[in-house]
């Protein structure tokens, strides 16, 4: 028993030494040692030693036991310290490894436009108004002198949700609306947004578009007031040095009625920008009809009025010399990045 006992000591020392593995060491942990390891097996045949050869035997056995377990312990520092190594260098982070760059969104170029237009009229004592998408025909055409059957009607051939709901085909409906709540204060607003018209999109039209419109109306308002306060507004936009100028036009809802332009800058020499001309038309306007005054309760021997529009795509076009629309439908990044 004694030699039994040496046998295994000497193997479980051996395969102690050749471990590598902490889970091999308690592995042989649970094999020699364990209740069904075979030091408990050889301590089963004790019952047959005698009574001088029994705590002989088990004091061996204990030793042995013993120094198995130091031996276990003892490499499993090692083995462990290791494993630790080898986990630590598997999972190494380089912190000194740069970031990932993540793509930036940008300001889209008509919200820049619409903003800096704001910041001007907001200057000259204008509030923004905003209004309804989906319009009643009432506030879209006949509070604007433009009655059912009127030929300016299919001038702007409109996108309709019924026979009198329509998606707004400018934002006129907003000047309409706060005289309807405003009267009969004095009113000087400008009401940007999104508006529709029955279009192809192609280089030059889209069925989506932005406008700015204006509507001043107080006592005393004179045509003067109109050309002093677009004048100051086109320069603040263009340029200080630029031109501006004032061409007879029609409109149902202003009398008299203007076209405005500012010089090109390529300082009427001509270019592809202004065709040539040296102008470059940003603006409708006109001192409001009487008629419509009239319709929303104001009353036209008491007050006047000027009122004015302009295209907010075809303003970014002219003024980073922009030649598609469809670029700003786009959301394309490349295009983005460059406001
Ligand atoms: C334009 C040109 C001229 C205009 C008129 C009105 C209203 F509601 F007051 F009558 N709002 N906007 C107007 C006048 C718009 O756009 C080219």
């Amino acid at each position: 028993m004694k030699e039994q006992l040496q046998v295994l000591k000497a193997e479980a020392l051996a395969e102690i030494g050749n471990a590598n593995e902490s889970k091999v060491l308690n592995e042989i942990r649970v094999k020699y040692l364990g209740k069904k390891g075979s030091l408990t097996a050889i301590l089963r045949g004790m019952g047959s030693l005698s009574a001088e050869e029994r705590p002989v035997i088990g004091e061996l056995a204990n030793k042995v036991r013993q120094e198995i377990e130091i031996a276990i312990d003892e490499r499993l520092i090692t083995v462990e310290a290791a494993e630790q190594a080898a986990i630590l260098a598997k999972e190494r982070i380089d912190i000194f490894l740069p970031g990932r760059q993540r793509k930036k969104g940008f300001p889209h170029p008509l919200q820049l436009v619409i903003e800096e237009i704001e910041e001007i009229f907001l200057g000259l004592g204008f509030t923004i108004a905003e209004g309804p998408e989906v319009e009643t025909d009432y506030h879209s055409f006949e509070a604007l002198n433009l009655p059912k059957n009127h030929p300016a009607r299919d001038m702007q051939d409109s996108l309709y949700i019924t026979q009198d709901i329509v998606l707004r085909p400018h934002t006129s409906p907003v000047q309409i609306r706060t005289m309807e709540k405003l009267n009969p204060q004095p009113i000087r607003i400008i009401a940007p947004g999104r508006v529709y018209r029955r279009d192809a999109l192609d280089a030059t039209h889209s069925p989506i578009f932005h406008q700015i419109e204006g509507l001043v109306v107080d006592e005393g308002i004179t045509f003067g007031d109109l050309k002093g306060i677009l004048t100051i507004f086109a320069k603040r936009l263009f340029g200080e040095d630029r031109q501006v100028r004032f061409r007879p036009s029609y409109f149902p809802f202003t009398e008299p009625s203007a076209e405005v332009d500012v010089s090109c800058g390529c300082n009427g020499k001509g270019c592809r920008i202004c065709k040539g001309s040296g102008w470059l038309e940003i603006l409708g306007a006109g001192s409001v009809n009487p008629v419509v005054l009239q319709m929303s309760k104001y009353d036209p021997d008491k007050v006047s009025g000027f009122a004015f529009g302009m295209g907010v795509e075809r303003i970014a076009m002219l003024k980073y010399e922009i030649n598609d629309i469809r670029v700003f439908l786009e959301n394309d990044q490349r295009f983005l990045a460059q406001f």
